[in-house]
């Protein structure tokens, strides 16, 4: 069990009392860790305090989120007084950060995830918060200036974590900070665009490949596609352009279960699961060494992609 959170007063008065402040989101870092880190770092850089942002390299759609002149490298940060890790459940997920943050006197963990070991000496984590961004905007908002660029990478941490104010983690509350961040002018359609919209030409095309090679299956309650290297070389991409498939199809009216399977090497086969209520996708990938979410789910496969898609499809079909 996770110890009580400490008071915002009792954080703010660090983050107050700091010259040189360090901030760190998770490994692989999404739209919340990026949008908090910046936005935090951004404004204690406004409050006249140095701030150094550690994030590993991350994709190209999350340039939209502005103070990225904060990013340092493990090499090149200078001591700091205070490190605040964002958005990140334990240690090992501070990655290349964790060194330093062991090293930093003050250190300060705020986070979201109902997992968080609770591994600062100060603590805040609120699983019920949509995001880590948004918590921090409850902590910040009245003791550090946020401006155009902070308002934009809180709102970009609000928007990825709720995919786009649809997931249940968004509440009243979320709405109305998002209008405060608004107030302060964002480019909210850049923003919403370039994380849910935008896709290279490349992932257009593997997309519509995979549309026209899915299939209905049991009475329409499944719905199933593959789609092997050949092809994703043929549209001009690589198979890290994938991510969208799996919801497209599941977005088809009917469907139950979607299963996606694309080749990972020339003897490895990726599956990926959608489920609705009532259909335990996690227990179906849990049967090839898998796991993740009940409606959501994927494994790995050691076959050849026909034969993957038919072992997949037995147990798929003793579900449906
Ligand atoms: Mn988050």
């Amino acid at each position: 069990m996770r110890a009580a959170n400490d008071s915002f007063e009792a954080i703010r008065k660090e983050i107050l009392r700091a010259g040189t402040v360090l901030l760190a989101g998770h490994t692989n870092p999404d739209g919340d860790a990026i949008g908090a880190c910046l936005a935090f770092a951004g404004a204690l850089e406004k409050s006249g305090r140095r701030a150094g942002v550690l994030l590993e390299k991350y994709a190209g759609k999350y340039g939209v989120i502005p103070n990225s002149h904060l990013l340092v490298s493990p090499e090149t940060a200078e001591e700091a007084d205070l490190f605040l890790s964002l958005d990140c459940g334990d240690l090992e997920r501070l990655g290349a950060a964790k060194e330093i943050f062991l090293k930093t006197p003050m250190r300060i963990n705020i986070d979201h995830h109902e997992s968080n070991t609770g591994f600062g000496l100060l603590n805040y984590v609120d699983a019920g918060a949509s995001s880590t961004s948004e918590i921090v905007y409850e902590l910040i908002h009245e003791i550090l200036p946020i401006g155009t660029e902070e308002a934009a990478g809180l709102y970009a941490g609000l928007i990825y974590d709720t995919g786009g104010f649809r997931h249940s983690s968004t509440a009243p509350g979320t709405m109305q900070i998002a209008g405060k961040l608004m107030e302060c002018g964002i480019p909210f359609t850049a923003i919403y665009n370039e994380f849910f919209d935008a896709r290279s030409f490349s992932e257009a095309k593997i997309l519509g490949k995979a549309i026209e090679n899915a299939e209905l299956l049991f009475g329409g309650k499944v719905i199933c596609s593959t789609i092997t290297n050949a092809e994703i070389a043929a549209c001009g991409g690589t198979n890290k352009e994938l991510d969208a498939i799996i919801n497209y199809l599941k977005g088809v009216r009917g469907v139950e279960v979607a299963c996606f399977f694309y080749e990972k090497t020339g003897t490895e086969v990726k599956g990926s699961f959608r489920g609705n209520d009532g259909y335990d996708v996690c227990a179906l990938a849990q049967k090839f060494g898998g796991g993740g979410h009940v409606k959501a789910a994927g494994c790995t496969i050691a076959a050849p992609i026909a034969k993957a898609r038919e072992m997949a499809l037995a147990e798929v079909e003793k579900m449906v």
